[in-house]
């Protein structure tokens, strides 16, 4: 267990190298501010808690719980600020309120719609077949419902593991407090170790009436009233998703892009993936900027935008919902009082293994500076980092290779590099990229598009051809690279894959009957679906 003392006032922190050898890091106490910490228990010199988390999101909560489970004195503070729309929720951070779990119900949703049209082909009767519609009211309420119920298992869960659960904004008053206020009034926290796992909202374009009468994904999931005819700004995963279900359900959607979709990703798969999107009625404004948002009379949003070429256009939604990134919401921390510093876009925090540049406060999740903005790597963080300061691990947290899906409907899985990036470290000569085309069984009888079910895996020319990026797009994206994510952690070579024998009849057996190199021009489309 890593282990910090004050004596004297001078901090002597320990800190364990690999062997496992301890070295004392000292510093001394600015005086004034250690009294003005009202909580620290003065008799002995120690701290109110062991670990104080700010943030109960995937990160905060996940490192929290583990460090309680190792014997540690916990302190959650989670506090939500209304979105503009006044959108507000409960603990448990982004992901379980207006982010992954949401989505993927939404999502769901779109594929169930989908779905009932390909039973009819499987001879499946609807006795009203023409008249199936969607109720708006009815899957937000049930997406409300379940995240509700997510808050309040979070809670007993937090309470039954003796985490104390802190209603109120965390900030910093000096290197050892924090100071939140809640209903019951002002509290100072004093800790050993601070966690900042505060996460990230939604930013606003700015332009006139972008935060007046544009919502975000803070407000889609339990918007009041239908979406109706949808802009969606922002060519991202967010943008990309909101857009796709909202089409699944039947609305009118249009994103607009600033330069490429999904920039970052492999760029010929999310030009798939748009394709797709476009096939299934999603419409795409490219290279646009917004320049305002204007409310008519009868309650719609008159957007206008521009071009490449400065042309002016317009034209009337019911909702616009801007997907345009997220800022990390460090500036309300207060950060110079504890001396930690902001890199990059002056917004998140560049940490060694989570470590920032005071050695005793520690950050996890989206508030960390060109790592994954993802859930299972907040989550992965957070324990790790509570077993290395409570726990005798060393074990640090590994950001390479981390898969991730995005939900287009037809959803797009990823893990590893792109072609781009991977071009870019190694030199296109030393690359094959094996690609193909492929047609899920499923889709047959419903007949539906199979043009742009497509695979491509990245990897070196060399020796047994070391793969370094796995790109699928197609049905349960995310359940297929999930497993091959784990092969990619242990080397996993062309050869072993091609040696791998597939599970007929399953699309994720496409990856073990990869044969076409880019290089050899060969059609990659399939001759037959059992060839
Ligand atoms: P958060 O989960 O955001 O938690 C931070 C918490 O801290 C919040 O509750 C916040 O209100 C609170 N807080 C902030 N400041 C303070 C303060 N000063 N005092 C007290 N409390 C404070 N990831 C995936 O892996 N898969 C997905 O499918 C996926 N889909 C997504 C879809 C959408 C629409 C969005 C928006 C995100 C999605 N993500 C997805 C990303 C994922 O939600 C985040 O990566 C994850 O939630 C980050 O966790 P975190 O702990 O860093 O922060
Ligand atoms: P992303 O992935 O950063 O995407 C933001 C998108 O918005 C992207 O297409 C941007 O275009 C576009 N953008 C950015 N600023 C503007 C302005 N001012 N006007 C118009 N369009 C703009 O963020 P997301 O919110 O989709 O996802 C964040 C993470 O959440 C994601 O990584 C997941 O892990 C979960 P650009 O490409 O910059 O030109």
């Amino acid at each position: 267990m890593a282990s910090v003392f004050c004596f004297n006032n001078v901090i002597f922190r320990g800190v364990r190298n690999f062997r496992g050898n301890t070295f004392y890091a000292f510093k001394t106490v600015n005086t004034q501010i250690r009294n003005s910490s009202s909580a620290v228990n003065k008799s002995n010199n120690s701290y109110e808690y062991d670990l104080v988390v700010i943030g109960g999101g995937s990160g905060g909560l996940s490192a929290a719980k583990e460090a309680t489970n190792l014997g540690a004195k916990v302190a959650v503070l989670d506090y939500v600020t209304p979105s503009p729309r006044g959108s507000k929720w409960g603990l448990g951070g982004t992901c379980v309120n207006v982010g992954c779990i949401p989505k993927k119900l939404m999502h769901q949703a779109a594929l169930l719609g989908e779905a009932v049209k390909d039973a009819q082909s499987y001879g499946w009767q609807f006795p009203d077949a023409e008249n199936i519609s969607h109720s708006w009211d009815a899957l937000r309420d049930a997406v409300q419902g379940h995240v509700k119920s997510v808050n309040w298992v979070t809670r007993v869960e937090l309470r039954d593991k003796k985490v104390e659960y802190i209603n109120g904004v965390g900030v910093f008053k000096d290197p050892f407090t924090v100071q939140t206020v809640t209903k019951q009034g002002e509290r100072l926290l004093t800790a050993k170790y601070f966690l900042i796992a505060v996460g990230g909202r939604p930013r606003y374009p700015d332009i006139p009436g972008a935060i007046e009468y544009g919502i975000s994904s803070d407000d889609i999931f339990s918007l009041p009233n239908e979406p109706g005819k949808t802009l969606v700004v922002g060519a991202g995963y967010i943008g990309l998703e909101c857009a796709g279900f909202l089409r699944g359900l039947g609305y009118d959607a249009t994103i607009m892009v600033r330069s490429v979709v999904l920039r970052g990703f492999d760029q010929q798969m999310a030009e798939v993936i748009a394709a797709e999107m476009q096939d299934k009625g999603v419409k795409f404004l490219h290279k646009c900027l917004p320049k305002a948002v204007e409310k008519l009379d009868d309650g719609k949003l008159k957007v206008t935008w521009v071009n490449a070429q400065k042309e002016e256009f317009n034209d009337v939604f019911d909702t616009v919902l801007f997907a345009i990134g997220r800022r990390a919401l460090t500036r309300e921390l207060d950060l110079a009082k504890a001396g930690v510093k902001v890199a990059g876009d002056g917004e998140k925090i560049d940490a060694v293994n989570e470590q920032t540049n005071v050695p005793h406060i520690y950050a996890v999740g989206d508030v960390l500076y060109k790592k994954p903005e993802l859930t299972p790597v907040a989550i992965h963080a957070g324990r790790l980092l509570a077993r290395r300061l409570f726990g005798d691990s060393t074990v640090n947290m590994d950001y390479e290779n981390v898969a991730t899906t995005v939900f287009s409907p037809l959803e797009y899985g990823c893990v590893g590099l792109s072609e781009e990036a991977a071009t870019e470290k190694y030199g296109a000569d030393n690359l094959e990229i094996y690609h193909g085309y492929y047609k899920p069984t499923e889709f047959f009888i419903p007949q539906r598009n199979i043009s742009h079910c497509y695979l491509k895996v990245v990897a070196l020319r060399e020796g047994d051809q070391k793969v370094l990026g796995m790109h699928f797009i197609g049905p349960n994206a995310g359940e297929i690279i999930q497993g091959f994510a784990a092969a990619i952690k242990l080397n996993l070579t062309v050869q072993v894959l091609m040696n791998t024998v597939g599970i007929h009849p399953t699309i994720a057996e496409e990856f073990t009957r990869i044969n076409v190199t880019k290089r050899s021009g060969k059609d990659p489309n399939p001759a037959s679906c059992c060839s």
